[in-house]
């Protein structure tokens, strides 16, 4: 695509809306997950090809490959004990990170994988922090505790805290003992943060348990965060939430709120299936960079305090080719919302009076409608990058 593209684009909303759009990209931060450059996989199995990342070395590498080719993705997420369970571990990944000029992005705690030897065992089946057995309660903490450890060592200040915590069945636990269980445990992590450390609480409606789980939405997560402290946030993992949901307006009643932390991005038909952004539903990932644009232009957020993340699980193509697909879609999806002309849009629906709804659904999915990748292509030849990533891995 040339430049004709980028005049046309520059023809409908000038080239001052486009410079500004390039600008806003340029300030946006998207963090790539370590453990989305592995092979994914489900339960029923894992499909392993001998060119897939197993090592963490293998994975940094690919990290850093996605960032040479994006542009995006100078900060990885990191998960464990996936990334490693000791302090020499963490070393090491320390030495790989600087190796490939990239940084630490959130810590992720997994308090879901049962470990080899010590008191996170078979019992973990009952959860983490809301575990009714102490040892299970605090060896849970105690991770999270070596997690906040390793964010310092590693230069980050965000814990991405997502609890498997639930139950299976009405019988197994109190509800109200669970509600006080996990504020206790939360508030028990908080508390160890420094004032300029966020922890970012994740929500998810089922999964692992399905009878009720600890932080089942974003109501739940958002209370708990008021409760904690300052310094906790809503993390919204778009796959978290039932068939439906609209999503961006829960993202706007969070950005209302000054509450909104960071997304995982992903995409999904049926629950929470991890599959690449915005490779199934194009147009509820643009809805929601909407949301945000306009609590931009409202003033009540910076696009550029978002913490997105990818949460993904690449199961058949290669990882970090479906990595960069994410990430290609994700700017395509943020340039299209900083289309939107929301001045118009307020002339279209005043204050008080009716709303013009037929010409205000053009203004918005005008801007959906509009083919944003000469704008993606002349950032990318402006920041020295391939002007196709996804084509130039390929044909590596
Ligand atoms: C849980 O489904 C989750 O979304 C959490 O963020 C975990 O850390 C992650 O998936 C693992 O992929
Ligand atoms: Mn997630």
């Amino acid at each position: 695509m040339g430049s004709e593209g980028l005049e046309y684009a520059a023809s409908m909303y000038g080239q001052g809306i486009i410079e500004s759009v390039i600008s806003a990209l340029d300030v946006a931060r998207i963090e790539v997950p370590s453990w989305a450059l592995g092979r994914g996989g489900t339960r029923f199995a894992v499909y392993n090809a001998p060119s897939d990342a197993g090592t963490l070395e293998e994975r940094i590498g690919r990290a850093a490959a996605v960032r040479d080719l994006t542009g995006w993705g100078e900060t990885v997420a990191l998960h464990f004990p996936w990334d490693g369970s000791t302090d020499e571990d963490v070393a090491l990944l320390k030495g790989l990170l600087e190796k490939h000029g990239l940084k630490a992005g959130a810590v992720n705690p997994n308090l879901f994988s049962v470990r080899g030897e010590g008191v996170l065992d078979h019992r973990m089946r009952y959860g983490s922090v809301t575990n009714p057995v102490l040892e299970v309660d605090d060896a849970a903490n105690d991770h999270c505790l070596w997690c906040i450890r390793v964010m310092r060592e590693l230069g980050s200040r965000n814990l991405s805290l997502w609890l498997p915590d639930g139950t299976n069945s009405p019988g197994q636990m109190s509800l109200y003992e669970q509600a006080d269980r996990v504020e206790e445990g939360v508030r028990d992590v908080a508390k160890a943060l420094f004032a300029e450390e966020t922890l970012l609480l994740e929500y998810k409606f089922f999964e692992p348990a399905f009878y009720s789980t600890a932080i089942p939405d974003w109501g739940r997560s958002a209370e708990i965060a008021r409760k904690c402290g300052e310094n906790v946030r809503v993390l919204v993992d778009l796959g978290h939430h039932a068939p439906g949901t609209n999503v961006e307006q829960i993202v706007t009643f969070l950005v209302r709120e000054g509450v909104l932390g960071g997304f995982h991005l992903n995409d999904s038909k049926y629950a929470d299936d991890d599959l690449a952004t915005g490779s199934v539903d194009a147009s509820r990932l643009f809805r929601i960079m909407v949301a945000l644009a306009e609590g931009a232009w409202r003033g009540m957020m910076r696009l550029e305090d978002v913490n997105f993340m990818i949460d993904e699980s690449h199961n058949v193509k290669d990882a970090t080719a479906e990595m960069i697909e994410s990430l290609m879609n994700i700017e395509t999806a943020l340039a299209r919302a900083l289309l939107v002309d929301f001045e118009a849009l307020k002339k279209l629906r005043p204050d008080r009076g009716a709303p013009d709804v037929e010409r205000s659904e053009q203004v918005l999915y005008g801007a959906f409608n509009t083919d944003v990748r000469p704008i993606l292509e002349e950032r990318r030849r402006r920041h020295g990058l391939p002007e196709n990533p996804l084509e130039a891995w390929l044909d590596r």
